[in-house]
């Protein structure tokens, strides 16, 4: 698939490292040493093989509060000038707004991923114009209150009827077929057995003929498997994003790159062969 300057090989799994810039994120205060740390924490994830950077402003985590236009630009928008040009790797931009889309891909994003499918004002002709791939995500709700209750009569039949539908618009709207990536959306209004069934079912989703990209790294439906926080949710992460991998999805969202991307070799390695093995 093509993303802005540079072509990417889709055939196998690859791996998107998670770039948070919210204040909390590089917290020691002055907009140059946040670029700086942000320079950092991304070059340690390219050279650990991420092929993909998602910087995004916003946090999308269940309750979190929206933030204004300009306060995500004023985020998101200098760290991608700063990465550009700099990294061996597709910037992503995960941002909604369609002013943050714009300016982040004039700013040298190659690939805007939507937690909101392009579903607010103006993001899908903003989308349209910007001429990169997008990445459509399954969300029931909104983050302030997506995980009050979600409820469906079958979960894996509402994702693929939405993703079917925002692709239809999407491609109403002049975006090329061909630069559409899904995203079934693990822990965005869902409950536990919610995600669980959905990644059982994600040869379904993959059947739909779109490359997926997957995030599961670090979220609740680990810890509410393992009992472990946050930051022991290391090995889960792993088992997910290998399982995931195996099951065709193309770009898995994690924080922890170096071990993903040895975990992701391995795959790649059975895949191969199982492959090679099929076509004799
Ligand atoms: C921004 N963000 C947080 N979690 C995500 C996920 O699972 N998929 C995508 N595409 N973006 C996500």
């Amino acid at each position: 698939m093509h993303f802005k300057h540079t072509e990417v090989d889709l055939l196998t799994a690859q791996v998107m490292g998670i770039l948070n810039v919210t204040p909390d994120s590089f917290s020691d205060g002055g907009q140059h040493n946040t670029l700086e740390k942000a320079l950092e924490k991304a070059t340690q994830m390219v050279n650990a093989g991420a092929t993909f950077i998602d910087v995004g402003g916003e946090s999308t985590r269940p309750g979190a509060p929206e933030i204004s236009e300009q306060e995500e630009l004023d985020r998101v928008i200098p760290v991608i000038e700063r990465l550009s040009g700099t990294l061996d790797c597709v910037l992503s931009v995960d941002t909604s707004k369609a002013a943050v889309m714009r300016e982040a891909v004039s700013a040298g994003a190659g690939l805007i991923n939507d937690v909101r499918a392009l579903q607010l004002p103006g993001a899908l002709s903003a989308a349209a114009e910007a001429q990169v791939p997008v990445c459509l995500m399954h969300m029931k709700g909104e983050p302030t209150t997506m995980q009050e209750a979600p409820s469906y009569e079958d979960v894996a039949d509402e994702v693929i009827n939405f993703l079917l539908a925002r692709v239809d618009d999407c491609i109403q709207a002049g975006i090329a077929e061909d630069s559409i990536l899904l995203d079934p959306g693990f822990g965005f209004g869902k409950t536990l057995d919610h995600n669980y069934q959905l990644l059982a079912e994600l040869g379904r989703v993959k059947h739909l003929g779109y490359p997926l990209l997957v995030g599961m790294s670090r979220k609740s439906m680990i810890g509410a498997l393992t009992g472990k926080p946050v930051d022991g949710r290391l090995a889960g992460s792993i088992a997910l994003a290998t399982l995931s991998a195996h099951m065709g999805a193309k770009i898995i969202r994690v924080h922890d790159v170096d071990e993903t991307v040895d975990a992701i070799k391995i795959v790649t390695k059975i895949q191969q062969i199982k492959e090679t093995v099929q076509g004799a």
